[in-house]
């Protein structure tokens, strides 16, 4: 399998994230990323390439080019403003408030593009961000040039970052990125694939009236979990799109029995669709030893996920999203990968 990735992502790792009261040293980390790339070289999954250049105008497909443009310029508008620290958002267009003015202060320009105020913005965070999508661009581009598979080693992650909000550590979606990309490359139909604990919901609003793209997620519920105001299982999608969103919310201590359940018809979904390619957004922190999510999946579970992935038998762009549990994060990527590689 292709594996995709550059060292670009570590001009992001700000010092701090809003944590149970204090800024602590972010479970998004750069050590995530050097944890999978041992346990690729341990598994054998050594056929590596880089990334090229990211494609905006293939970007600006699934994010409004106004969100683009905040990415790019927020971090000069926010020193220049005077502050010191990273740009944190912290009031946002809630209820009650106007969200049809987008604000010409940092601060509130922050908050317009935010939903949550976890994830930081510091000086080399876009060129991480565009390094991450250009690595997802370049993995779809290799399937849909006919490999039967890549891997995205991405960072930061996507899959909560919507059209025009950041957050949940994500500031670019990776994944629809790709899956856009397979529909401009010819592709009738895609589906996105969301393994990751928390909810996909940035992917899930971005294609919610897409009949042409299926999004199916497994996911902590709403009512337990981040990012906690999405991911209900009513939730299928509108308009054209009705019928091709599907949510699978989990309660905390879910094991693999009922996890495996849902995955399993999450992908009866996914092959009733017929895509012509599948994007997974490969989260491992449905892991048992995860420090901040409540799934008990162990290590070789995550091999029986690669391979159920791969009984689908259709050509797949894996794009990593989150897993904080650093020490084992890399075996359990690597265990899903050699599981899809087994069938
Ligand atoms: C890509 C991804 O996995 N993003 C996750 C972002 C989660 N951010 C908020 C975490 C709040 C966690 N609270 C957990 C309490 C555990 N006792
Ligand atoms: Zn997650």
């Amino acid at each position: 399998m292709r594996v995709v990735l550059s060292d670009d992502h570590r001009s992001h790792f700000p010092a701090g994230e809003l944590y149970d009261g204090a800024l602590v040293r972010p479970f998004e980390c750069p050590e995530r990323w050097d944890h999978v790339v041992a346990a690729l070289d341990a598994a054998g999954l050594d056929d590596r390439t880089a990334p090229g250049p990211v494609d905006l105008d293939r970007v600006r497909r699934v994010h409004d080019p106004v969100y683009v443009e905040f990415l790019e310029d927020i971090w000069d508008a926010w020193v220049a403003a005077g502050h010191d620290g990273e740009a944190i958002p912290m009031n946002f267009p809630v209820r009650g408030l106007r969200d049809d003015r987008i604000p010409v202060d940092p601060e509130g320009r922050l908050g317009y593009h935010a939903f949550a105020s976890e994830t930081a913005i510091t000086a080399g965070t876009w060129h991480a961000a565009q390094a991450s999508a250009a690595i997802a661009q370049t993995a779809q581009g290799l399937v849909a040039g006919g490999e039967p598979a890549a891997f995205a080693l991405c960072r930061p992650p996507g899959h909560h970052a919507s059209a025009d909000q950041f957050g949940g550590y994500c500031f670019l979606n990776n994944a629809a990125i790709a899956a856009e990309g397979f529909l401009a490359d010819g592709a009738e139909r895609v589906a996105v694939l969301d393994v990751d604990f928390h909810h996909g919901n940035g992917t899930q609003a971005i294609f919610w009236e897409r009949p042409e793209v299926l999004f199916a997620s497994l996911h902590g519920h709403p009512e337990d979990a981040f990012p906690h105001f999405l991911g209900w299982e009513d939730e299928v999608g509108a308009g054209a799109g009705e019928g091709t969103t599907r949510n699978y919310p989990m309660r905390p201590g879910t094991g693999f029995d009922v996890w495996s359940a849902a995955l399993d018809d999450a992908c009866g979904h996914v092959a009733a669709h017929r895509p012509d390619a599948l994007v997974v957004s490969l989260g491992v922190d449905a892991f048992e030893e995860d420090p901040i999510s409540f799934f008990r999946l162990t290590s070789d579970d995550f091999s029986a996920v690669g391979r159920r992935i791969g009984a689908l038998g259709l050509p797949t762009v894996f794009v990593m999203e989150g897993g904080y549990a650093v020490a084992e994060i890399g075996t359990n990527v690597a265990n899903v990968l050699t599981g899809h590689l087994s069938t």
